[in-house]
């Protein structure tokens, strides 16, 4: 449980983050854990399981990637403690195996639609939106990016430092700076945190006004997720919880102590409408964000029962 724990505080710290990465380590942990797990019977090894579960869950809110993983890595049908254990080694492995494949594929299926001389904006840090641009360059077409800084935590700085290594040439920008430079874009790709089965994006904080400059532009808008950040609890209803930070990423706590009539807030995602992202690049190919129910129904393999 301790090395459970461990994941779990860097979860919420942000050690480990995006989305995608904080489901493979939430897959390892559970992984790990059922591997060391001493339970005399079914009762305690599936009390074990769920109890890592819920806690692993719980660490951060908003990313449905997260719940989507524990539930594909811990299921086991065997009412063997053996058998079981050797199941949820097998599914975790083979979580973290696609999920590995998945950004791969993305990044080949999404850089087709990258033309030479392409003027990419992204948002924030996410792995599977650079796999599509680092794709599109190693392809040999002459791309640049404008990344956003994304306030609070400054994530645009890990996505042009990853650019860089690629020798990528890209321009860091203040997030207000976005319609500014949205004349010189060719097109938007961002990752996702979490998909409705109405096709709604949920993303880091700021995507739904590059999204609404994008639209006015009428410059592309792309989204890169995998097929497990799509949000089967939303088919019965349940919406997507927006994390609330603490509020001392924002400001000093001691610059606002006396300002008795003032409130912080720090909601770190927002909601993008389907209406305005053209397409969804996902592992399993390009589709319309209309088509997100059937992704879930059809390709995650969920049970309205099961939700
Ligand atoms: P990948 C991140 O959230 C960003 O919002 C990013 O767009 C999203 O996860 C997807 O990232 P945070 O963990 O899975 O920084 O594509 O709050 O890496």
């Amino acid at each position: 449980m301790e090395k459970v724990k461990e994941t779990a505080e860097k979860i919420r710290t942000m050690e480990i983050r995006g989305a995608g990465r904080i489901a493979k380590a939430a897959a390892e942990a559970i992984r790990d854990y059922a591997a060391g797990l001493e339970a005399a019977s079914m009762e305690e090894f599936s009390a074990g399981i769920q109890e890592v579960s819920s806690f692993l869950i719980s660490t951060r809110p908003t990313a449905v990637s997260l719940p989507n993983a524990v539930k594909l890595a811990s299921r086991y049908s065997s009412g063997n403690v053996e058998e079981a254990r050797q199941e949820v080694i097998e599914n975790a492995n083979s979580f973290i195996e696609k999920a590995d494949k998945a950004l791969g594929r993305i990044g080949k299926i999404g850089s087709r639609r990258v033309r030479d001389g392409d003027v990419i904006m992204t948002h924030c840090n996410s792995h599977a939106a650079l796999s599509i641009i680092t794709a599109a360059f190693e392809e040999g077409k002459d791309i640049s990016v404008i990344a956003t800084e994304s306030r609070p935590r400054r994530q645009g700085l890990l996505t042009v430092r990853h650019l860089n290594s690629f020798g990528i040439p890209s321009t860091l920008i203040v997030d207000s700076a976005v319609r500014y430079y949205m004349k010189e874009v060719d097109k938007v790709i961002v990752g996702a945190d979490a998909i409705a089965a109405n096709g709604a994006l949920v993303n880091k904080i700021g995507t739904s006004q590059l999204a609404l400059a994008a639209h006015e532009a009428r410059k592309s808008f792309m989204v890169a997720a995998e097929t497990f950040k799509f949000s089967p609890s939303t088919i019965v209803g349940n919406p997507i919880e927006i994390e609330e930070r603490n509020t001392d990423e924002i400001v000093d706590p001691a610059i606002i102590a006396d300002l008795s009539h003032v409130q912080v807030k720090n909601p770190a995602f927002d909601f993008t409408p389907a209406e305005y992202i053209d397409m969804i690049v996902t592992d399993i190919g390009i589709i319309p964000p209309a088509m997100a129910y059937t992704v879930i129904k059809e390709h995650l393999g969920w049970e309205f029962g099961e939700i």
